[in-house]
């Protein structure tokens, strides 16, 4: 194996007042946390994709960053030394998973079963490292949407033919992450959706979805995958409207199909914002609906309107991610940092800073948010805003034992309800703000 990345040791802890480049300012994987290590509370994942695939090409230009890792691209080379350069990086990190599509570890071929034996060998190769270096996988996914004949979506093809390739691609991202021991397996609906009603049925289009989930389900369950299956929300992009808009739809969608036992959902910081909500948001009605699996760990340009995958820099957003998480119990799955360099940081020193940006802003976020829930006058406001329901008819209205006349009667005897009393939201931001900047 060689040495990809001579230019860093190991990188460490060094604390706030470090200007070390390749240190941590407040990531301090042993530091505990409201009785977990931060390694513990923080399962962060590298994206094959971005980290190890993406070289900076846009719409309007070639690459900027160099990926060949010392091997022609496009060979069986070129993929391992990808895992000899991806594995050097975890380790000097200190990043313990990965996540994958299919067609990030290997070169796609015309014929699906040399794709197959590709991926048999590369997992092959995966897997010895795995073994050395105790790293593991997050999750794994399927390319359903990059190759041409995915252009009318894959589950929601119109072409039975394309179904079965999709179908195929799922049982063998499926037999790899089993293979690697994956927590979890996405599907991002990468172009299923549509762009107009004209030509789209969407009733049809999402009971082939729904059946191609369930066909990975008991498949995925036949061969031993005993983790989650995720459905990762978006709203647009490559689509004008993905089926997946966001988390309260998916989860909707689960429930309707009857999936909701197998499946949770994978949160994108970006695709929240993308969806007109915040993070928070979307990571609030995953948790209520007993779905917060996994994050994707980026941040979008609320000026811009696509999927910029930044690294994550908005320490607010991070504490309040962290908040909800912490809130509710941890998760299932990871942080994975979905998230590219931009494209003129084009160097492999950019790469280490972008994650430790990534880590330390999360860490950041994880003291913030144990800080708002030690300091407890949020939790405190919040219980008291809903007070009235504790007692009296309130209590019998959240026990579900009062009728609409009793209730009617009632407002009737009191001829005006009380105030319902202040939202605070102003005393609320300002104690954020005093725990983020003391
Ligand atoms: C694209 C998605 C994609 C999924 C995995 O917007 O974020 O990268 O996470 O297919
Ligand atoms: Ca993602
Ligand atoms: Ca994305």
């Amino acid at each position: 194996m060689g040495i990809y990345f001579d230019f860093v040791d190991k990188v460490r802890f060094e604390g706030p007042g470090s200007k070390n480049p390749f240190a941590f300012k407040f990531y301090d994987r042993d530091r505990a946390v409201l009785g977990k290590t931060m390694r513990e509370h923080l399962p962060f994942a590298l994206a094959w994709w971005h980290s190890l695939v993406n070289s900076g090409t846009d719409m309007f230009g070639a690459a900027t960053a160099d990926k060949s890792f010392g091997a022609v691209p496009g060979t069986m080379e070129h993929a391992c030394a990808r895992v000899d350069a991806g594995f050097e990086f975890m380790q000097k990190l200190g990043i313990e998973y990965f996540c994958f599509h299919d067609v990030d570890l290997v070169p796609e071929d015309d014929d699906i079963n040399v794709t197959n034996a590709r991926l048999d060998r590369i997992t092959d190769y995966i897997s010895k490292k795995m073994k050395s270096t105790g790293i593991k996988c997050l999750w794994g996914t399927a390319n359903m949407f990059s190759n041409p004949h995915f252009m009318n979506g894959a589950g929601s093809t119109n072409s039975a033919a394309v179904y079965c390739f999709a179908a195929a691609q799922v049982k063998k991202a499926l037999d790899c992450t089993v293979k690697l021991g994956g927590r979890g397996y996405v599907f991002w609906g990468g172009r299923e959706g549509y762009e107009t009603l004209l030509n789209t049925d969407i009733q049809f289009e999402l009971e082939n979805i729904a059946a191609l989930m369930k066909m990975a389900v008991v498949y995925g369950r036949s061969i031993g995958f005993t983790g989650d299956f995720y459905i990762e929300p978006k709203p647009k992009e490559p689509m004008k409207h993905q089926y997946d808009f966001d988390a309260a739809t998916a989860a909707a969608f689960l429930r309707y199909y009857g999936l909701e036992k197998d499946f949770k959902l994978n949160i994108e910081a970006n695709h929240a914002t993308l969806a007109g909500h915040t993070f928070q948001h979307e990571l609030r009605i995953a948790a209520i609906n007993g779905m917060l699996g996994s994050i994707d760990a980026n941040q979008g340009d609320t000026l811009l309107g696509w999927d910029t995958d930044h690294f994550p820099f908005d320490v607010y957003e991070a504490t309040m991610c962290l908040y909800e998480v912490l809130k509710a119990g941890g998760l299932t799955g990871g942080f994975n940092f979905d998230a590219k360099n931009r494209r003129p940081s084009c160097t492999p020193e950019d790469l280490f800073h972008g994650f430790i940006l990534g880590m330390d802003t999360f860490a950041l976020g994880l003291l913030k948010a144990a800080e708002i829930i030690e300091d407890g006058r949020v939790d405190t406001f919040l219980k008291k805003r809903y007070a009235s329901f504790e007692s009296g008819i309130g209590a019998r209205i959240r026990r579900g034992e009062i009728t609409l006349e009793e209730l009617a009667a009632e407002a009737a005897k009191l001829k005006e309800p009380p105030p319902p009393g202040s939202g605070c939201q102003e005393y609320l931001e300002s104690i954020i703000n005093s725990i983020l900047f003391r």
